[in-house]
């Protein structure tokens, strides 16, 4: 599947579309509904072209038919439910058949294999274990692969490093932002990382940069790959990048239909283009979407990749629609500010946005850590480093901040998701 010719690879995607469709239209009233809204009958896809008639799916469609309303099978047929948490409303519910896990399974173990994971590895998942599909999602493809899966879950970073010491730990599955509170965590025990076994970090569930990677590579002596996905579509395994190249993530289009949309107008992109995500599940049974709108913004390509894989790749994700600050009118993503940090010397990858509104001025404030030895500098040192991020983000955005330095460890760890942006202004 992953390196069949494109005609190959897209008539079994068109065939997979039409059955879809045909099944959703029959037992989703909601979709039906839509689908009648819009003037769209199943017979009306003829072509994959046709998928661009069909109706956006949005986070709202979840939340309106919440919990299980876009089921598309008796719930005798489920044999699990995941939720992403969200930070407003009712989270979202998902739910899988049996055959739904095994899919996932697959797909997990074809996402692993991509970072040269295979049978003998020992596989740390401190991805969180629970409502949230990083960890189980992971687990079950680890041990397809035929891997041994470590259970290790998010959180008690030290006890996560004896295990990595004693169990010879060498693929490590978390958030890049837990990567990096390993790392730290590492260096306070005294332990060298290049005495360990890890080899690879597969990290995802947040947007991470290129200097990112590189801060991550360092501190931990390892290769680190990225990998996507989201609950709605089946969690993670949706895209892959392959340690070959580490130029974007491989989708997995015989199970994911992926379109590139301009948000504003909702029309479909040509290859190459930034915009938002759009999703489709060709082989779900349990939750199948069609069109969901990931928010995510990303660009596709389909240029071959030196790995052999002809699958369209998609590119590290850069934001999302939704954590674009718009300040003073300029238009500035989490992402651009972090590469500007990890490209600064003394300044730790630990960092936070905030955002106020003075009167009817908005105020960017970057909180960032600094290292031990300068944070006991002198005061004028301090100064500089400040006003030398405040100047290279200037010239990056077009926006000034002000820049408070913190000590080192001040700004809250995650276990799971890093909370970059603390927005207070009531708008
Ligand atoms: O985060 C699934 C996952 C688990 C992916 C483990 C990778 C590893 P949700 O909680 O539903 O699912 O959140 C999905 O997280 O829409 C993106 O905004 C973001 N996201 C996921 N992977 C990446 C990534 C899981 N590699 C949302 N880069 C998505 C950037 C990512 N953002």
């Amino acid at each position: 599947m992953e390196t069949l010719p494109r005609v190959g690879l897209e008539s079994i995607q068109l065939r997979r579309l039409r059955k879809l469709v045909a099944r959703v239209y029959k037992t989703v009233e909601p979709y039906r509904r839509k689908m009648d809204a819009a003037g769209i009958k199943p017979e009306d896809i003829q072509t994959l072209a046709d998928l661009q008639k069909l109706p956006f799916t949005y986070k709202d469609d979840l939340r309106d038919n919440y919990p299980f309303g876009l089921f598309t099978v008796p719930m005798e047929d489920v044999v699990r439910i995941h939720a992403s948490s969200g930070t407003t409303g009712k989270p979202t519910v998902v739910g899988y058949t049996k055959k739904d896990i095994d899919t996932w399974a697959n797909l997990m173990a074809r996402a692993l294999s991509c970072a040269g994971a295979h049978k003998g590895d020992m596989v740390h998942n401190a991805y969180g274990y629970g409502l949230f599909t990083g960890g189980l999602g992971a687990h079950y493809g680890a041990e397809r692969l035929g891997a041994a899966v470590i259970p290790v879950s998010g959180g008690n970073t030290k006890r996560q490093i004896t295990i990595m010491q004693d169990f010879g730990s060498t693929v490590l599955l978390s958030t890049p932002s837990y990567a990096l509170n390993l790392a730290d965590a590492m260096e306070a025990m005294g332990v060298d990382p290049a005495s360990l076994s890890l080899r690879v970090g597969i990290f995802g569930a947040e947007p991470w940069s290129e200097s990112m990677r590189e801060e991550v590579e360092k501190k931990l002596n390892i290769k680190a790959v990225d990998i996507y996905g989201l609950s709605e579509v089946i969690g993670p395994g949706v895209a892959m990048e392959c340690l070959q190249t580490l130029g974007g993530m491989h989708i997995f289009e015989d199970h994911f239909l992926a379109e590139i949309i301009d948000p504003e107008t909702g029309e479909v992109l040509p290859p190459g283009e930034k915009g938002e995500l759009v999703f489709t599940t060709l082989t779900k049974e349990a939750f199948p979407v069609i069109r969901y709108r990931t928010k995510d913004i990303s660009r596709l390509f389909y240029e071959p990749c030196a790995c052999g894989r002809t699958l369209v790749r998609m590119e590290k994700v850069t934001g999302r629609t939704d954590d674009m600050l718009i300040i003073r009118g300029v238009n500035v993503f989490p992402s651009q500010i972090e590469h500007v940090l990890v490209g600064i010397e003394g300044v730790e990858p630990h960092y936070q946005i905030v955002v106020e509104r003075e009167g009817n001025l908005d105020t960017m404030q970057v909180r960032v850590e600094v290292s031990e030895e300068i944070f006991s500098d002198e005061i004028r040192v301090l100064e500089n480093l400040a006003r030398k991020i405040q100047v290279e983000i200037k010239d990056l955005l077009g926006v000034t901040c002000s820049v408070k330095l913190v000590e080192p460890k001040t700004i809250q760890r995650s276990e799971g998701k890093a909370q970059r942006v603390i927005d207070n202004r009531k708008i």
